[in-house]
């Protein structure tokens, strides 16, 4: 019995893997129909919700411009990371997985932007975060902000509300498997109440920066990851 279950584990990661990169190849597919059909309002009925998962975290750019240009308006951002992921260039890469949220501010493709599980960030980070109007909650003050990020309620008078999650946000205690780990982090039975709770019209979604090279054997960031997703495939379809 001891010898099925690592297999049937690592066979579970390596669906996981590869439904990752399908689910990738489908919003490519679909980014590019959203171009092709742009000037015919026709082609589309109903709103486009993308859940997009990942990799690297500079995905969450492309992808909230392309939703808020569909929808015609900035939408709010529940942004739950280790790190503000804000930097103006980060190794000279304005597009880097560090630079997301500053090119996204930039635009103005998000009205408010809220990050949730900081506890990595550098002056330039809160200088950034001050400049654009961010609302940054630390995990050195979770304690005191969990009643009200656990309440929240997003999205009114924008487009709606986009989530995205780098895995790295929980504590590695849940989820080891990222490529910049950062003790001190949320629990899974936090960002589940902080999801849970949402009152929000969530228009698309991210899960991104899970690395199955980190993980551990039996997969267990793999599987915390899926679960994010399950959870935000529900909050979408409500
Ligand atoms: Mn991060």
């Amino acid at each position: 019995m001891d010898g099925i279950f690592p297999l049937i584990y690592a066979c579970l990661g390596y669906m996981l893997i590869f439904f990752f990169f399908l689910v990738l190849a489908c919003v490519k597919c679909l980014v590019k129909e959203i171009n092709v059909n742009s000037s015919n309002t026709h082609a589309f009925q109903g709103p486009l919700r993308p859940l997009v998962l990942g990799g690297d975290h500079s995905i969450s750019f492309p992808v909230v411009r392309a939703v808020s240009e569909k929808l015609g308006g900035p939408v709010d951002v529940l942004h739950l990371d280790a790190h503000p992921d804000i930097y103006h260039a980060f190794e000279g890469n304005k597009y880097s997985h560090a630079s997301s949220f500053a090119r996204i501010m930039e635009g103005g493709y998000a009205r408010r932007l809220l990050q949730v599980g900081i506890r990595s960030i550098t002056s330039e980070g809160r200088e950034q975060g001050k400049r654009f109007g961010v609302e940054q909650y630390e995990m050195r003050t979770f304690s005191r902000d969990r009643s009200f990020l656990e309440n929240l309620k997003l999205g009114e008078g924008a487009k709606g509300v986009y989530i995205s999650v780098d895995v790295d946000c929980l504590d590695p205690a849940f989820a080891p498997g990222v490529s910049h780990i950062e003790p001190g982090g949320l629990s899974f039975r936090d960002v589940l109440n902080i999801l849970h709770n949402l009152q929000a019209d969530v228009v698309a979604a991210d899960v991104v920066e899970f690395n199955p090279q980190r993980d551990t054997v039996d997969g267990m960031t793999a599987m915390v990851a899926a679960k994010l997703v399950r959870e935000l495939t529900a909050k979408m379809s409500k």
